[in-house]
């Protein structure tokens, strides 16, 4: 009895995490991208976020580099050739 209540709990905290903080999850990831620790990514820097999907999508070194490109162009609204927390949170409030 007590673990089903422990459970009940545990899935209703998991839940309102997943609802209340969408800007906390685009920190976490930022952060953990922002190797150089500046408060903006670089294509460097973004290009960790897709060198994983892009190689197992079978994407060569220049596709793959181009392709970073485009992302970037996309995110960076503001054409400083560097990703703000709040142009790439933009992928995630989809
Ligand atoms: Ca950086
Ligand atoms: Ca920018």
């Amino acid at each position: 009895m007590k673990k089903l209540i422990l459970l009940a709990l545990t899935s209703l905290s998991l839940t309102a995490m997943a609802n209340t903080d969408i800007t906390h999850f685009v920190q976490i990831r930022f952060t953990a991208l922002d190797t150089d620790n500046n408060g903006s990514l670089s294509l460097t820097e973004l290009r960790g976020t897709n060198r994983g999907w892009m190689t197992k999508a079978g994407f060569d070194e220049a596709k793959q580099i181009k392709k970073t490109e485009d992302k970037m162009t996309q995110l960076d609204t503001n054409q400083d050739k560097q990703v703000s927390i709040e142009e790439f949170s933009v992928l995630h409030n989809k």
